[in-house]
């Protein structure tokens, strides 16, 4: 890797750069906190970015400073006398540009680092109704970019019928020889069995029933960054905001933050869906989400089904493939989080109808 501080110094930052440390988060990219030696000087967010899946380095980071500039617009427009903790703020480089790449062909950005601002992976309900009520403020906020000004960072990123060809492609292609294991062939079952069910969301788009709108696409509850009085204050990850179906954002945040267990828990018996964050995420959402017509409504209980089916489905797909995707910590980690996901599948089909209940008594309030 060249060296990461002449990575910084590319960018128009201030102050004297001091220690770079790298963080343990996400999936996809590298992330590190770049220290400023200044005293009070801001400190930095620095990202290698996985050029491997976002391919388009120069319509991502379009994208992200279409965003960025258009959540400031609003809040200013709100009176919002806090913004830069508000929404994050890229850094260009010296030559004006949202991306430096390296000697090695390695893609890097910066944002200004929002301090004092802390995330969950596991939320009381409490903040799961705030975080609710955020997401919503955030969709409204987003809805009036004017169609087309976005690009798919990743083409057909949560189009269920998409990730399935992929999978059946994994499953022909056996890339890695796990297709032999007793366990592969019985999640390669349970997938193809709700597969029809699953794509429920494009048949309904194709038919002009179920709107894109401008989504977020990566709700995971530890993209919300809360302040020291646990008030949600910015949304991060902003990769993959682009168009999409409201239920994807909605089930996501449910995938990560109404699961007694984690994403890729050992046990299976601490997975299962957490009926209380369910019904406090979704009345604070429904309360700011006032633009949803009712057929996004009749389905928000069923995104969160799909999100915990459509994230079982790329772990094992990854799995298959030899884990080329995302990052692991031992060979079989994609097959655990396949587990894990499915088991929350799982237990969200039998509490179905109270979620879709929980839907019913929020809206009407
Ligand atoms: C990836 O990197 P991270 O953790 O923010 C992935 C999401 C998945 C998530 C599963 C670009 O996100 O779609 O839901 O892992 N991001 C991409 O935890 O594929
Ligand atoms: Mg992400």
């Amino acid at each position: 890797m060249e060296n990461i501080k002449n990575i910084v110094s590319q960018f128009d930052i201030e102050g004297e750069t001091g220690a770079v440390r790298p963080l343990k988060i996400g999936h996809i990219n590298d992330s590190f906190i770049v220290e400023n030696l200044e005293k009070g000087g801001k400190s930095y967010f620095l990202q290698k970015i996985n050029h491997h899946i976002f391919k388009n380095v120069e319509g991502l980071q379009q994208n992200i400073s279409l965003v960025t500039d258009h959540l400031r617009k609003k809040l200013s427009e709100s009176g919002e006398n806090n913004i830069e903790k508000r929404v994050l703020r890229l850094i260009p480089t010296k030559t004006g540009k949202w991306f430096y790449k390296d000697s090695e062909g390695s893609f890097w950005r910066v944002y200004v680092n929002i301090e004092n601002a802390h995330s969950y992976d596991t939320i009381t309900p409490e903040l799961a109704y705030k975080a609710g009520e955020a997401f919503g403020d955030f969709q409204c906020m987003l809805s009036d970019i004017p169609h087309g000004d976005l690009i798919e960072t990743i083409p057909n990123f949560h189009n269920m019928e998409f990730r399935l060809e992929e999978f059946r492609q994994a499953v022909k292609a056996n890339k890695a020889g796990r297709l032999s294991e007793e366990e592969v062939q019985y999640f390669i079952g349970e997938i193809e069995k709700r597969a029809d069910e699953m794509c429920l969301p494009e048949r309904l788009f194709r038919e002009g029933r179920l709107p894109k709108r401008v989504n977020h696409c990566d709700t995971k509850v530890n993209n919300m960054l809360f302040d020291q009085t646990d008030e949600p204050i910015c949304i991060v990850d902003l990769d993959t905001v682009m168009p999409g179906f409201v239920l994807s954002d909605f089930g996501d945040f449910m995938r990560t933050a109404a699961n007694t267990g984690a994403e890729d828990d050992t046990n299976l018996d601490n997975v299962g869906v957490n009926l209380e964050i369910f019904k406090a995420y979704t009345k604070g959402y429904l309360k700011k989400a006032t633009f949803l017509t009712p057929i996004e409504l009749d389905n928000l209980a069923f995104g969160a089904k799909l999100l915990s089916y459509m994230q079982t489905v790329r772990f094992f797909t990854d799995y298959l493939n030899g884990d080329t995707y995302y990052k692991v910590q031992h060979p079989a980690h994609n097959l655990q989080r396949t587990r894990a996901q499915f088991k929350l599948l799982q237990s969200q089909e039998e509490n179905f109808e109270g979620m879709k209940a929980i839907v019913n008594q929020s809206k009407n309030n």
